[in-house]
């Protein structure tokens, strides 16, 4: 919880926000010379991700603005987006996102919810999962590799030693963390590595890919920080066969209105959406981890945690 004392210059907050300015820098250097195109975040939408089916979704409810006669949502994540962007002719794309995600009030005591928050969302046409997570991996060292070029006193003035994670990261399934720690495995396989690691294979939002070959599985993949930081970034190949999409999106009918999802349906009616892969890298929750806090609403200057009374 912050107090309004914590608003008074102490040095911390421009510390902090050199070190945020320097990795969005990083990020946004790495993707551009990658020929990524960069797209303006959205916030209204007639739909937006519906962060289902996800049985570890907590949140509780789309948040809903009326402006005229049109009803519109607030954006969970620019998925749809993402994949409609792709049918414009784009073939890389990356955008810095917010997020308002309505969490129960006592996921503010996981340390790394926020109720709104950026994610750098990209999708790639026609990637598949390990070209994402090779890439993924480039970006997470290079970014920390600059940082420790230009910020190391920075970073350790929050008490923080950092060290550059080595290639390839390592790869675990869902299947194999459940069998090993039960449901919490995040928590578990993050606080046993030094470096970030892979988990595949997530059975949830619609719009990831189930493997053609081995059905009930799932071409998704989590980044997670070591040392206990938890999820950094989620994503997938993308579904983009009508039929299959219609399928997936009937096991949640109860969270997705078909009404809002008209013209996505459409553009996958029509053949238009295209195979993609992509993800989000939290942006609060990476710079926690670089500097160590305890929580990630320690890195808001607004702060947004699920729970707490907001101040500004
Ligand atoms: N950004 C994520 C993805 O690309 C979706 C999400 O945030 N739920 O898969």
């Amino acid at each position: 919880m912050m107090s309004l004392d914590d608003y008074l210059c102490n040095g911390r907050w421009k510390r902090l926000l050199v070190i945020q300015t320097m990795v969005i820098k990083a990020l946004r250097d790495f993707l551009v010379d990658n020929n990524f195109i960069e797209l303006m975040p959205v916030i209204t939408s007639v739909a937006t991700d519906p962060l289902a089916p996800d049985p570890g979704s907590s949140i509780i409810g789309i948040p809903k603005i009326k402006y005229y006669d049109e009803e519109l949502v607030l954006t969970q994540s620019m998925i749809l987006h993402k994949q409609i962007s792709l049918v414009s002719g784009l073939d890389r794309i990356f955008v810095f996102s917010p997020n308002i995600r309505l969490e129960r009030r006592d996921r503010g005591k996981t340390g790394r919810h926020l109720f709104e928050f950026t994610q750098l969302d990209f999708e790639i046409a026609y990637g598949d999962m390990n070209f994402v997570m090779d890439l993924v991996e480039d970006m997470i060292i290079y970014v920390i590799n600059k940082l420790l070029g230009s910020c190391k006193g920075l970073i350790e003035s929050f008490n923080r030693s950092l060290t550059i994670p080595r290639k390839p990261f390592k790869r675990y399934t869902t299947h194999e963390l459940i069998d090993e720690f039960g449901e919490e495995w995040e928590y578990k396989v993050s606080i046993i590595h030094k470096d970030p690691v892979w988990v595949v294979c997530h059975k949830r939002e619609f719009y990831d890919r189930e493997d053609p070959e081995k059905p009930g599985h799932f071409r998704n993949y989590d980044l997670v920080w070591p040392e206990g930081y938890g999820e950094a970034l989620s994503g997938g190949e993308r579904e983009w066969q009508y039929d299959k999409i219609v399928n997936r999106v009937g096991e949640c009918s109860d969270v997705i209105s078909f009404k809002g999802f008209k013209n996505y349906l459409y553009m996958a009616r029509k053949g238009f959406l295209r195979p993609s892969a992509g993800g989000g890298l939290g942006i609060e929750r990476f710079i926690r981890f670089l500097i160590g806090a305890r929580h990630v609403g320690d890195v808001q200057l607004f702060r947004r945690v699920p729970g707490e009374k907001i101040l500004f």
